[in-house]
């Protein structure tokens, strides 16, 4: 104990001494650079244990295996026996939750276990390797862990190299513009402002350090958790080898055991978090637009939808409401009166959303410069100036977000948005961005939350400390009421604090691929609540691309059609006619299908579910699948496979095994194949699985438009037993916290002669509607009586051969008899 405070002082005196180096080294840039040397683990040759954590040294560097669960197992280096002291705004607590674990040792090796996993340490070399409780092993290193002393700045480069198998695959690590399948790539993290980004171009906007190795069928996950500026090889350099390795920071990662992908996902979401509830509306469809200015033009889009029957929730401004982009103040000329404004929209059902950028005017006669100068809260450089930098509003100084201090003021800030009934906030240019220079110079300071550093290690957080800042100061002045955020730049876990597009994309085909990538990328990264700009942020669509586009995103957990200021009007309705009324249909369908996303981002917010699933985190067995990109699934019921290229009639679509029904056709398909699908203009392919219960709202131009008075429950003949889920509450506030709402589950099973349907309900919270309207799909008999609850309910059936009825909420058990 004595000796670990006496590190921890010698520590905070280096980091001192690393401060002041590298001021000197800035201010004299010829001054002794010394050359860098590699240095590998020796071989160990004690093992201790406190608790939960193992220590293993080879005289000098140290390595601490810490059991976190049974499945997780975090790694770090000491190059000189001293750990930083534990701090991660990734993973906020680490708490530990392993009961039974053991540390063995013999002639070979010493072996840290649980009852899922062991970790080898192994006694002739340092190397670090990870089984499963047979004893296969799943990842083990190829070089001893290493690192190098970079007198530079003070610090080392910290580097990880483990085997890479012949058929191994790769996936994760956020929204990589590349093949969904990371095998051969070599991929950096450095938050990057990528306006029109390119097909593998890296980095781009965020940082997810984490990825998904499937290997023999067995998966798991490596979360290295280092915000400098990061690298993976996978199999790049040498397809024996995968590497991770950083500018700096600690050598610190998790090994998390599958052996599904989907168990290392929810795993890696225990350690970083989930999304929290969104505000129902925010499910709902947005429109945005570089920008849309004055008062009139807003009011002229808005009444565009209510007269064209589009529904639409959300509606942006852009930088355009400010006064000389000055962030919290608005631009009189164009918004005399924004109160009066937004509230009118409200009362049409329209929420508006408000961009917010990092910079901030220099400028002593602008309050929010006046203050954050008086207060110090701006970004200094290392020799004490402030950092400035240009953007839109000219000369700019820039926040601290890594402050606590900093991130309460400018939560603050937002008070008089909420007051004018702004309903959510958009955090752009948060990389940060800063024109010419690109981002902040590497010496800028930051308070890291008392673990002082510079711009390199702050670099890849300071977006999502940003929007950390903005969804903590708005849901204090929000009240009870979920507030909406979306950034740009990210880190993992900014999924506690936001949703997330994927930034300045172009209006083509191979940018429609990309993002049907990207979203499923970010789904298996943590970052459930993400979108592409519908339409392509820059260039013009035609009407087809953009349709597609619509309906691609009709399935995305967040879905908004956004578009620079130089290109044509990009509304669902600005290229006539098929294409309208195509938009029309699928936004009405997100409407109809909000209650099933809802119930999903239930799934992913208590449960740590990916809302999105790739077909390979289905069936993770077929080698085959690990090279599929196209298809995925919405939630676990529903297979989508949008259409990606122009002039496509009919595609090829792979349906993982069981059954299926088109969802347009209500024709019943076998699974464990491909199938071809027409895809006119029309559709795209969609099946559900049988068994499922999809529950469905009427349409409505925006969320809260009218009192739902039944819910429609699209129930899928089935002959095997399949459970489905419905989550109910408020939609708009944090009573779900206080268990404040209703979990039903549904089970299907049918037979020959009988389909059962029981529901089951859990919670507190009464929805007001009182019945059911049932809608039995692919029934393959003639129902001749229907007992609900034991009572006969008439009955009817439609042209598609669908038994339609009506009964209470609260029913039991429905059965439909031949
Ligand atoms: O330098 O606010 O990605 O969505 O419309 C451009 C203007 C700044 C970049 C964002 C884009 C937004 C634009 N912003």
């Amino acid at each position: 104990m004595e000796e670990n405070i006496v590190n921890q002082e010698l520590l905070a005196n280096r980091l001192i001494e690393e401060e002041e180096e590298e001021f000197h080294h800035l201010n004299n840039p010829a001054d002794g650079i010394k050359p860098i040397i590699k240095k590998y683990l020796g071989v160990p040759n004690r093992a201790d244990q406190l608790e939960n954590k193992f220590y293993f040294t080879d005289g000098d560097a140290k390595v601490e295996v810490t059991v976190v669960t049974d499945e997780i197992i975090r790694v770090r280096l000491a190059p000189h026996g001293v750990f930083l002291e534990e701090f991660s705004y990734a993973v906020p607590k680490l708490e530990q939750k392993a009961i039974v674990f053991a540390l063995h040792e013999d002639e070979s090796e010493f072996r840290v276990s649980t009852n899922v996993v062991n970790c080898h340490i192994r006694k002739d070399d340092f190397f670090i390797s990870f089984s499963d409780s047979q004893n296969h092993i799943t990842s083990t290193d190829a070089v001893p862990m290493h690192w190098e002393e970079n007198v530079k700045f003070g610090g080392y480069y910290v580097y990880c190299t483990k085997t890479c198998h012949k058929e191994e695959s790769f996936f994760g690590l956020g929204d990589k513009p590349t093949e969904l399948n990371l095998r051969g790539k070599r991929l950096k993290n450095w938050n990057t402002d990528a306006y029109s980004f390119a097909w593998n171009q890296d980095p781009l906007y965020r940082s997810i350090p984490f990825y998904i190795s499937l290997n023999e069928g067995i998966a798991h996950g490596i979360f290295f958790d280092n915000t400098f500026k990061a690298h993976f090889d996978f199999g790049a350099e040498d397809t024996t080898k995968t590497s991770f390795w950083a500018d700096g920071g600690e050598l610190q990662y998790y090994y998390i055991h599958g052996p599904h992908m989907m168990d290392v996902v929810k795993s890696y979401h225990l350690l970083t978090g989930t999304h929290p509830m969104p505000p129902l509306w925010a499910l709902g469809y947005h429109q945005c637009r570089w920008s849309y200015y004055p008062e009139a033009k807003v009011r002229k889009i808005a009444n565009g939808f209510r007269e064209n029957k589009i529904p639409c929730d959300g509606i942006y401004l852009d930088i355009d409401y400010m006064d000389g982009y000055r962030c919290f103040t608005w631009n009189r000329k164009y918004f005399p009166d924004p109160k009066k404004m937004i509230k009118e929209l409200a009362a049409d059902g329209f929420k508006t959303v408000v961009i917010i950028d990092p910079g901030i005017r220099v400028d002593d006669n602008y309050a929010v410069f006046k203050e954050g100068k008086e207060k110090k809260y701006f970004c200094r450089r290392c020799d004490d100036y402030f950092m400035e930098g240009h953007v839109w509003p000219g000369r700019c100084q820039f926040p601290d977000y890594t402050n606590p201090e900093v991130r309460e003021w400018w939560g603050g800030l937002f008070d008089e948005l909420v007051q004018l009934g702004v309903a959510g906030v958009w955090n752009d240019m948060n990389e940060p961005a800063v024109f010419g220079a690109g981002t902040f110079p590497d010496d800028v300071r930051h308070q890291y939350d008392g673990f002082r550093g510079s711009h390199r290690k702050a670099h890849n957080v300071y977006g999502m400390q940003m929007v950390r800042a903005t969804y903590e100061g708005l849901r204090k002045l929000m009240k009870n009421k979920r507030p909406f955020t979306i950034t740009r730049a990210g880190y993992s876990g900014v999924q506690r604090y936001s949703s997330v597009w994927t930034g300045d994309n172009v209006a083509s085909w191979e940018h429609l691929k990309l993002g049907n990538i990207q979203m499923q990328r970010l789904s298996t990264s943590g970052i459930s609540f993400c979108g592409t700009d519908i339409g392509g942020f820059s260039g013009e669509p035609d009407g087809e691309l953009f349709t597609r586009w619509i309906q691609m995103g009709t399935f995305s957990p967040f879905m908004r059609a956004h578009s620079a200021g130089d290109t044509k009007e990009r509304e669902p309705w600005s290229f006539g006619a098929p294409f309208t009324n195509i938009n029309r249909k699928f936004i009405e369908l997100r409407y109809r299908m909000l209650p099933y996303l809802y119930s999903t981002f239930w799934e992913h917010h208590r449960y740590g579910f990916p809302i999105l699933r790739s077909v390979v985190m289905q069936e993770q067995d077929e080698i085959s699948n690990h090279f599929r990109q196209d298809e995925f699934t919405y939630g676990d019921k529903i297979l989508i496979c949008p259409v990606l290229e122009p002039g496509q009639q009919s595609r090829k679509v792979y349906l993982p095994k069981g059954k299926w029904f088109n969802f347009w056709t209500y024709e019943m398909v076998d699974g464990g194949q491909e199938v071809t699908v027409p895809t006119p203009l029309e559709t795209i392919p969609v099946f559900v699985k049988a068994g499922s219960v999809i529950p469905e709202y009427p349409v409505m131009q925006y969320v809260g438009e009218k009192e739902i008075e039944e819910v429609k429950l699209n129930i899928y003949y089935s002959n095997y037993e399949v459970n489905s889920f419905l989550f109910e509450d408020y939609g708009e506030t944090f009573a779900y916290e206080q268990d404040i709402y209703l979990e039903k589950k549904f089970v299907v099973s049918g037979k020959s002669t009988v389909l059962t349907v029981q529901q089951t309900m859990e919670g507190l919270y009464t929805p007001r509607y009182e019945s059911y309207h049932f809608n039995i799909i692919g029934l393959p008999f003639a129902p001749t009586k229907i007992l609900a609850d034991g009572k006969d309910v008439p009955y009817s059936i439609d042209e598609n051969k669908c038994v339609e009825f009506k009964f209470t909420k609260n029913f039991k058990q429905i059965e439909i008899v031949k």
